[in-house]
């Protein structure tokens, strides 16, 4: 069960994790390589101990999926998760003209004037990023991420790769292939990257009629964006193994650095205490034949019944 797997991290981080500072100046407790694995027979991998936000995770994967690297999209569409970090290329920007944002993170969770302040620039952020399609194209955009490592990695010639077709060639046609590989991590190109990518390359596996991912993430923020990577994943997985009709296997989620912010303590003590819940199921839209075309309408979530979201900041 994927509460089961996940907590056991949570609870091993807390036993056996280093005291480790972070570029965020938060403080975490750390341990270093951890692998868990999730078999996607079994039911859907979203967290059942802690609601978690489906339509969040499948309307940025599907963002990732079009190539798209700009927040302009995923806020049209009431996603919110990656406003901080191009809201950071605009409060230090020289076009940039309102009260000091430096810090804004840790400084909204721990002085509520500061906190009234930034949420009045972040809404005027959000709102310009909406009406202005200039503004949006300059600093919406969060530069080479995702998407576009996906589905343009820039090659030598001038011309791009499609890392996502390529894989699911290969995987139709040379599914015995050891060489079924995503990267986000370009190096050439890391710098330029509002946040160089946290999952960073993962590989597909072939056997018994049954498709399986390892993703390799190199940074876990485990309360917050774990549950949302395990569960990304496991819906990408299921994407390309309707595209290669294949059954689903396993999702076998590999961590580097695996930490617990110190600021999320009480929100994982709180969600150890829960008992978990049935898996729900996913539902695809069957016409669609493209994993390129989805659209949020045709991804649903059934039977699932969890326990209450727990709020927590995040580190930025
Ligand atoms: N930075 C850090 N420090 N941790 C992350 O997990 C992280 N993830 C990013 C970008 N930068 C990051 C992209 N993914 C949330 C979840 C995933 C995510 C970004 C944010 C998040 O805040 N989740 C909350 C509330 C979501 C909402 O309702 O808007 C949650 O409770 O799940
Ligand atoms: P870092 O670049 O200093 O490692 O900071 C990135 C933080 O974001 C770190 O806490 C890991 C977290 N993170 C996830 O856990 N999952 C994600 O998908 C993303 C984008 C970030």
């Amino acid at each position: 069960h994927v509460d089961e797997a996940y907590l056991k991290l949570c609870q091993y981080i807390l036993d056996e994790g280093n005291a480790k500072g972070d570029r965020t100046g938060t403080g975490t407790w750390s341990t270093f390589g951890y692998q868990m694995r999730f078999d996607l027979q079994e039911g859907f991998p979203l967290l059942t101990t802690k609601k978690t936000a489906f339509r969040l995770i499948a309307t940025e994967l599907l963002w990732f999926l079009k190539g798209d690297t700009n927040v302009k999209t995923l806020i049209q569409q009431r996603n919110h998760i990656w406003d901080e970090w191009a809201f950071e290329k605009w409060v230090t920007s020289d076009e940039y003209e309102g009260p000091n944002m430096d810090h804004f993170g840790n400084r909204a969770a721990k002085d509520e004037q500061f906190a009234v302040i930034y949420k009045e620039q972040m809404s005027i952020f959000q709102e310009k990023i909406l009406s202005d399609d200039d503004f949006a194209a300059k600093y919406g955009d969060l530069g080479p991420v995702y998407g576009k490592q996906w589905r343009s990695w820039p090659d030598a010639e001038g011309g791009t790769i499609d890392q996502i077709k390529n894989v699911i060639h290969s995987i139709k046609n040379n599914p015995n292939s050891r060489r079924h590989i995503v990267s986000a991590w370009n190096p050439a190109e890391v710098d330029d990257m509002a946040l160089p990518p946290c999952h960073t390359l993962f590989q597909f596996y072939v056997a018994d009629g049954k498709l399986s991912c390892q993703l390799y993430q190199r940074s876990a923020d485990v309360f917050l964006g774990v549950p949302f990577n395990i569960a990304s994943y496991a819906l990408l997985t299921h994407l390309i193994a309707k595209e290669c009709d294949l059954e689903v296997g396993e999702f076998i989620h590999t961590l580097g650095d695996a930490h617990i912010y110190k600021n999320h303590l009480d929100q994982v003590n709180e969600q150890l205490s829960r008992e978990h819940r049935a898996l729900p199921t996913l539902h695809l839209n069957e016409e669609k034949t493209s994993i390129f075309d989805y659209e949020m309408e045709d991804l649903k979530i059934e039977g699932y019944d969890p326990h209450p979201s727990i709020k927590a900041p995040i580190a930025v």
